[in-house]
Protein backbone atom coordinates (compact mmCIF):
# COMPACT_ATOMS: atom_id res chain seq x y z
CA UNK A 1 0.00 0.00 0.00
CA UNK A 2 1.06 3.66 -0.42
CA UNK A 3 2.60 5.15 2.70
CA UNK A 4 3.62 8.76 3.65
CA UNK A 5 6.83 9.13 5.54
CA UNK A 6 6.89 12.07 7.12
CA UNK A 7 9.55 14.14 7.81
CA UNK A 8 9.81 17.73 9.33
CA UNK A 9 11.24 20.45 6.60
CA UNK A 10 11.08 17.67 4.00
CA UNK A 11 8.98 17.34 0.99
CA UNK A 12 6.42 14.04 2.10
CA UNK A 13 8.45 10.70 0.54
CA UNK A 14 6.00 8.13 -0.79
CA UNK A 15 7.34 4.63 -0.76
CA UNK A 16 5.81 1.17 -1.68
CA UNK A 17 3.70 1.44 -5.08
CA UNK A 18 2.16 4.27 -6.10
CA UNK A 19 -1.77 4.04 -7.03
CA UNK A 20 -2.52 7.84 -7.65
CA UNK A 21 -0.20 10.06 -7.41
CA UNK A 22 1.02 11.48 -10.94
CA UNK A 23 -0.81 8.86 -12.51
CA UNK A 24 -2.75 9.26 -15.60
CA UNK A 25 -5.40 12.00 -15.53
CA UNK A 26 -8.17 9.81 -15.37
CA UNK A 27 -11.85 10.90 -16.35
CA UNK A 28 -14.74 11.20 -13.45
CA UNK A 29 -16.29 7.86 -15.28
CA UNK A 30 -13.06 6.02 -15.13
CA UNK A 31 -12.82 6.61 -11.08
CA UNK A 32 -16.39 5.59 -10.64
CA UNK A 33 -15.74 2.30 -12.17
CA UNK A 34 -13.22 1.25 -9.04
CA UNK A 35 -14.74 2.55 -6.13
CA UNK A 36 -13.31 -0.37 -4.36
CA UNK A 37 -9.22 0.65 -4.53
CA UNK A 38 -10.06 4.45 -4.67
CA UNK A 39 -7.67 6.82 -3.08
CA UNK A 40 -6.16 9.84 -3.41
CA UNK A 41 -2.93 11.40 -3.96
CA UNK A 42 -1.52 11.84 -0.46
CA UNK A 43 -0.57 15.28 0.87
CA UNK A 44 0.84 16.49 4.36
CA UNK A 45 -1.19 19.55 5.68
CA UNK A 46 1.58 22.15 5.15
CA UNK A 47 1.80 21.76 1.45
CA UNK A 48 -1.89 22.87 1.81
CA UNK A 49 -1.00 25.78 3.79
CA UNK A 50 1.60 26.80 1.58
CA UNK A 51 -0.17 26.41 -1.62
CA UNK A 52 -2.59 28.72 -0.69
CA UNK A 53 -0.51 31.48 1.22
CA UNK A 54 2.43 31.50 -1.51
CA UNK A 55 0.09 32.28 -4.02
CA UNK A 56 -2.51 34.87 -1.87
CA UNK A 57 1.12 36.39 -0.37
CA UNK A 58 2.60 36.83 -3.95
CA UNK A 59 -0.54 38.56 -5.72
CA UNK A 60 -0.39 41.05 -1.82
CA UNK A 61 2.71 41.78 -3.35
CA UNK A 62 1.89 41.73 -7.56
CA UNK A 63 -1.13 43.97 -6.32
CA UNK A 64 0.51 46.82 -4.17
CA UNK A 65 1.12 48.38 -7.49
CA UNK A 66 -1.81 48.35 -9.39
CA UNK A 67 -3.60 50.36 -12.80
CA UNK A 68 -6.95 49.80 -11.49
CA UNK A 69 -8.12 49.27 -8.48
CA UNK A 70 -12.62 48.51 -8.51
CA UNK A 71 -14.32 48.65 -5.07
CA UNK A 72 -16.95 46.07 -4.57
CA UNK A 73 -17.35 43.70 -6.73
CA UNK A 74 -21.45 43.98 -7.90
CA UNK A 75 -22.80 43.61 -11.10
CA UNK A 76 -21.51 47.06 -11.89
CA UNK A 77 -17.76 46.13 -10.89
CA UNK A 78 -17.71 43.45 -12.31
CA UNK A 79 -19.55 44.12 -15.34
CA UNK A 80 -16.10 46.98 -15.83
CA UNK A 81 -13.89 44.63 -14.84
CA UNK A 82 -14.95 42.02 -17.33
CA UNK A 83 -14.14 45.48 -20.36
CA UNK A 84 -11.06 45.85 -18.92
CA UNK A 85 -9.95 42.59 -18.76
CA UNK A 86 -10.77 41.40 -22.19
CA UNK A 87 -9.53 44.58 -23.87
CA UNK A 88 -6.16 45.16 -21.63
CA UNK A 89 -4.71 42.40 -20.71
CA UNK A 90 -1.68 44.50 -20.10
CA UNK A 91 -3.53 46.26 -17.23
CA UNK A 92 -3.17 45.36 -13.42
CA UNK A 93 -6.30 45.13 -11.69
CA UNK A 94 -7.40 44.57 -8.30
CA UNK A 95 -10.60 44.00 -7.53
CA UNK A 96 -11.45 44.77 -3.56
CA UNK A 97 -15.12 43.20 -2.15
CA UNK A 98 -15.88 44.01 1.43
CA UNK A 99 -18.19 40.37 1.32
CA UNK A 100 -17.03 36.67 1.32
CA UNK A 101 -19.36 36.48 -1.44
CA UNK A 102 -18.89 38.69 -4.30
CA UNK A 103 -21.57 39.65 -6.73
CA UNK A 104 -23.52 41.88 -4.33
CA UNK A 105 -27.32 42.52 -4.87
CA UNK A 106 -27.28 40.44 -8.28
CA UNK A 107 -27.46 37.12 -6.68
CA UNK A 108 -31.99 37.27 -7.00
CA UNK A 109 -33.47 39.46 -9.75
CA UNK A 110 -35.46 41.07 -6.60
CA UNK A 111 -37.22 40.55 -3.55
CA UNK A 112 -36.38 36.58 -3.18
CA UNK A 113 -37.74 36.07 -6.95
CA UNK A 114 -35.07 34.29 -9.12
CA UNK A 115 -35.21 35.68 -12.78
CA UNK A 116 -33.27 38.92 -13.72
CA UNK A 117 -34.54 41.65 -15.99
CA UNK A 118 -32.58 43.64 -18.15
CA UNK A 119 -33.61 46.58 -20.42
CA UNK A 120 -32.50 47.13 -23.81
CA UNK A 121 -29.90 47.90 -25.32
CA UNK A 122 -28.48 45.86 -22.26
CA UNK A 123 -29.16 43.08 -23.68
CA UNK A 124 -26.21 43.37 -25.30
CA UNK A 125 -23.85 42.95 -22.38
CA UNK A 126 -25.76 39.10 -21.54
CA UNK A 127 -24.81 38.45 -25.77
CA UNK A 128 -21.17 40.03 -24.94
CA UNK A 129 -20.60 37.60 -21.49
CA UNK A 130 -22.46 34.43 -23.15
CA UNK A 131 -25.56 34.90 -20.69
CA UNK A 132 -29.26 33.13 -22.02
CA UNK A 133 -32.00 35.49 -21.77
CA UNK A 134 -35.50 35.28 -23.06
CA UNK A 135 -36.71 38.33 -25.35
CA UNK A 136 -40.21 39.93 -24.19
CA UNK A 137 -39.44 42.89 -26.59
CA UNK A 138 -38.64 45.91 -24.99
CA UNK A 139 -36.88 43.98 -22.15
CA UNK A 140 -35.11 40.40 -21.45
CA UNK A 141 -35.03 37.94 -18.66
CA UNK A 142 -32.62 35.88 -17.72
CA UNK A 143 -33.67 32.48 -15.99
CA UNK A 144 -31.80 33.10 -12.53
CA UNK A 145 -30.03 36.25 -11.66
CA UNK A 146 -27.80 33.81 -10.50
CA UNK A 147 -26.09 32.51 -13.82
CA UNK A 148 -25.42 35.94 -15.02
CA UNK A 149 -23.58 36.87 -12.09
CA UNK A 150 -21.56 33.67 -11.85
CA UNK A 151 -20.96 33.48 -15.48
CA UNK A 152 -19.78 37.15 -15.45
CA UNK A 153 -17.81 36.02 -12.47
CA UNK A 154 -15.83 33.63 -13.61
CA UNK A 155 -15.14 35.37 -16.82
CA UNK A 156 -13.21 37.74 -14.33
CA UNK A 157 -11.80 35.58 -12.64
CA UNK A 158 -10.26 34.06 -15.43
CA UNK A 159 -8.63 36.81 -16.28
CA UNK A 160 -4.69 36.56 -15.88
CA UNK A 161 -4.59 39.83 -14.82
CA UNK A 162 -7.29 40.69 -12.12
CA UNK A 163 -7.27 39.76 -8.82
CA UNK A 164 -10.46 39.76 -6.78
CA UNK A 165 -9.43 40.07 -3.25
CA UNK A 166 -12.73 39.05 -1.32
CA UNK A 167 -13.39 39.69 2.17
CA UNK A 168 -10.82 42.72 1.98
CA UNK A 169 -12.55 46.04 2.50
CA UNK A 170 -11.44 49.25 1.77
CA UNK A 171 -11.02 51.66 4.18
CA UNK A 172 -9.82 54.62 3.20
CA UNK A 173 -9.01 56.58 -0.44
CA UNK A 174 -4.90 57.35 -0.89
CA UNK A 175 -4.81 60.91 -1.75
CA UNK A 176 -1.85 63.29 -3.33
CA UNK A 177 -2.09 67.26 -3.33
CA UNK A 178 -2.79 68.10 -6.90
CA UNK A 179 -3.74 71.34 -8.35
CA UNK A 180 -5.06 72.96 -5.62
CA UNK A 181 -7.63 70.03 -4.96
CA UNK A 182 -6.36 66.46 -4.00
CA UNK A 183 -6.38 63.38 -6.66
CA UNK A 184 -7.08 59.89 -5.51
CA UNK A 185 -3.65 57.43 -5.79
CA UNK A 186 -5.05 54.41 -4.59
CA UNK A 187 -6.91 52.92 -1.52
CA UNK A 188 -6.39 51.54 2.14
CA UNK A 189 -7.71 48.27 2.84
CA UNK A 190 -8.27 45.35 5.49
CA UNK A 191 -9.52 42.54 6.00
CA UNK A 192 -13.35 43.12 6.48
CA UNK A 193 -13.24 40.77 9.90
CA UNK A 194 -10.77 43.42 10.84
CA UNK A 195 -12.35 46.43 9.02
CA UNK A 196 -15.96 45.34 11.55
CA UNK A 197 -13.45 45.02 15.08
CA UNK A 198 -11.54 48.66 15.56
CA UNK A 199 -13.73 49.46 17.65
CA UNK A 200 -12.74 46.90 20.15
CA UNK A 201 -9.25 45.66 19.34
CA UNK A 202 -6.24 47.48 18.64
CA UNK A 203 -3.32 47.46 16.67
CA UNK A 204 -5.04 46.48 13.50
CA UNK A 205 -3.32 48.63 11.15
CA UNK A 206 -4.38 48.48 6.99
CA UNK A 207 -2.65 47.69 4.10
CA UNK A 208 -2.50 49.86 0.89
CA UNK A 209 -2.77 49.46 -2.96
CA UNK A 210 -1.21 52.33 -5.08
CA UNK A 211 -2.99 53.20 -8.13
CA UNK A 212 -3.79 55.69 -10.59
CA UNK A 213 -7.20 54.77 -11.09
CA UNK A 214 -9.90 53.57 -8.18
CA UNK A 215 -13.36 52.80 -9.82
CA UNK A 216 -16.10 52.68 -6.77
CA UNK A 217 -19.01 50.81 -7.14
CA UNK A 218 -19.94 49.98 -3.40
CA UNK A 219 -23.27 50.25 -3.99
CA UNK A 220 -26.01 52.47 -2.11
CA UNK A 221 -25.86 53.51 1.35
CA UNK A 222 -25.71 50.60 3.84
CA UNK A 223 -23.29 49.51 6.50
CA UNK A 224 -20.72 49.06 3.86
CA UNK A 225 -21.98 51.42 0.80
CA UNK A 226 -21.75 54.00 -1.13
CA UNK A 227 -18.33 53.99 0.79
CA UNK A 228 -15.91 56.76 -1.67
CA UNK A 229 -18.59 58.88 -1.84
CA UNK A 230 -19.32 59.62 1.29
CA UNK A 231 -15.72 59.54 2.19
CA UNK A 232 -15.82 62.20 -0.37
CA UNK A 233 -17.73 64.27 1.70
CA UNK A 234 -15.44 63.90 4.83
CA UNK A 235 -12.62 65.17 3.27
CA UNK A 236 -14.05 68.03 1.56
CA UNK A 237 -13.81 67.61 -1.89
CA UNK A 238 -17.83 67.08 -2.28
CA UNK A 239 -20.35 70.03 -0.20
CA UNK A 240 -22.79 67.13 0.32
CA UNK A 241 -24.20 64.25 -1.19
CA UNK A 242 -28.02 64.17 -2.77
CA UNK A 243 -28.94 61.18 -1.45
CA UNK A 244 -30.56 57.86 -3.69
CA UNK A 245 -34.41 59.08 -4.09
CA UNK A 246 -37.47 57.14 -4.84
CA UNK A 247 -37.76 54.74 -7.07
CA UNK A 248 -38.37 55.34 -11.22
CA UNK A 249 -36.87 52.55 -13.25
CA UNK A 250 -37.18 54.91 -16.75
CA UNK A 251 -35.05 57.75 -15.23
CA UNK A 252 -33.36 56.10 -13.28
CA UNK A 253 -31.58 53.84 -15.36
CA UNK A 254 -30.85 56.45 -17.98
CA UNK A 255 -29.38 58.65 -15.41
CA UNK A 256 -26.79 56.16 -13.70
CA UNK A 257 -25.31 55.02 -17.36
CA UNK A 258 -25.17 58.54 -18.32
CA UNK A 259 -23.73 60.16 -15.01
CA UNK A 260 -20.94 57.50 -14.76
CA UNK A 261 -17.78 59.55 -14.70
CA UNK A 262 -14.36 60.79 -13.20
CA UNK A 263 -15.53 62.36 -10.03
CA UNK A 264 -12.98 63.72 -8.72
CA UNK A 265 -9.54 63.30 -10.01
CA UNK A 266 -8.07 59.54 -10.27
CA UNK A 267 -11.80 58.57 -9.17
CA UNK A 268 -14.69 56.92 -11.08
CA UNK A 269 -17.90 56.27 -9.72
CA UNK A 270 -20.47 54.08 -10.81
CA UNK A 271 -23.93 51.87 -10.13
CA UNK A 272 -25.95 52.71 -7.36
CA UNK A 273 -23.10 54.41 -5.53
CA UNK A 274 -23.60 56.90 -7.92
CA UNK A 275 -27.18 57.79 -6.59
CA UNK A 276 -25.66 58.54 -4.02
CA UNK A 277 -23.83 61.33 -5.10
CA UNK A 278 -25.90 63.01 -7.58
CA UNK A 279 -29.48 62.43 -5.50
CA UNK A 280 -30.46 60.13 -8.83
CA UNK A 281 -33.14 57.66 -8.35
CA UNK A 282 -33.32 54.00 -7.72
CA UNK A 283 -34.15 51.52 -10.37
CA UNK A 284 -35.03 48.33 -7.62
CA UNK A 285 -34.92 45.04 -9.91
CA UNK A 286 -33.60 45.96 -13.25
CA UNK A 287 -29.93 45.71 -14.45
CA UNK A 288 -29.52 46.77 -17.37
CA UNK A 289 -27.91 50.20 -16.15
CA UNK A 290 -25.53 48.22 -13.62
CA UNK A 291 -23.97 46.29 -16.64
CA UNK A 292 -23.46 49.32 -19.27
CA UNK A 293 -22.52 51.86 -16.06
CA UNK A 294 -19.96 48.97 -15.41
CA UNK A 295 -19.16 49.51 -19.27
CA UNK A 296 -18.88 53.21 -19.04
CA UNK A 297 -16.82 53.40 -16.24
CA UNK A 298 -14.38 50.77 -17.76
CA UNK A 299 -14.18 52.88 -20.61
CA UNK A 300 -13.40 56.08 -18.30
CA UNK A 301 -10.81 54.44 -16.69
CA UNK A 302 -8.74 53.45 -19.97
CA UNK A 303 -8.76 56.63 -21.12
CA UNK A 304 -5.89 57.00 -18.78
CA UNK A 305 -4.00 54.53 -20.33
CA UNK A 306 -4.49 55.37 -24.29
CA UNK A 307 -1.33 55.35 -25.83
O1 LIG B 1 -20.10 44.23 -0.42
C1 LIG B 1 -20.45 45.27 -1.31
C2 LIG B 1 -21.10 44.77 -2.59
O2 LIG B 1 -20.68 43.47 -2.95
C3 LIG B 1 -19.20 45.96 -1.87
N1 LIG B 1 -18.64 47.01 -1.00
C4 LIG B 1 -19.32 48.02 -0.41
N2 LIG B 1 -18.48 48.80 0.31
C5 LIG B 1 -17.24 48.28 0.16
C6 LIG B 1 -15.94 48.63 0.64
N3 LIG B 1 -14.89 47.84 0.29
C7 LIG B 1 -15.08 46.76 -0.51
N4 LIG B 1 -15.75 49.69 1.45
C8 LIG B 1 -17.34 47.13 -0.68
N5 LIG B 1 -16.28 46.40 -1.00
O3 LIG B 1 -19.67 46.59 -3.05
C9 LIG B 1 -20.63 45.75 -3.67
C10 LIG B 1 -21.76 46.63 -4.21
O4 LIG B 1 -22.62 45.82 -4.94
P1 LIG B 1 -24.15 46.23 -5.16
O5 LIG B 1 -24.80 45.11 -5.89
O6 LIG B 1 -24.74 46.70 -3.88
O7 LIG B 1 -24.00 47.56 -6.09
P2 LIG B 1 -24.17 47.81 -7.64
O8 LIG B 1 -24.17 49.28 -7.80
O9 LIG B 1 -23.22 46.99 -8.46
O10 LIG B 1 -25.62 47.22 -7.95
C11 LIG B 1 -26.74 47.78 -7.32
C12 LIG B 1 -27.89 46.86 -7.49
C13 LIG B 1 -29.20 47.58 -7.33
S1 LIG B 1 -29.73 48.23 -5.92
C14 LIG B 1 -31.15 48.82 -6.62
C15 LIG B 1 -32.19 49.62 -5.94
O11 LIG B 1 -32.28 49.52 -4.70
O12 LIG B 1 -32.87 50.33 -6.65
N6 LIG B 1 -31.18 48.50 -7.86
C16 LIG B 1 -30.13 47.80 -8.29
C17 LIG B 1 -30.01 47.35 -9.67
Amino acid sequence: STEIVELAHKKPVLTGPVQVLNGPTRTVEEIAERWDDFKFSPIRESQVSRAMTRRYFKDLDTYAESDIVIVGAGSCGLSAAYMIGKTRPDLKVAIIEASVSPGGGAWLGGQLFSAMVMRKPADAFLREVGVEYEDEGDFVVVKHAALFTSTLLSKVIQFPNIKLFNATAVEDLITRPSGGGIRIAGVVTNWTLVTMHHDDQSCMDPNTINAPVVISTTGHDGPFGAFSVKRLVSMQQIQKLGGMRGLDMNVAEDAIVKGTREVVPGLIVGGMELSEIDGANRMGPTFGAMALSGVKAAEEALKVFEV
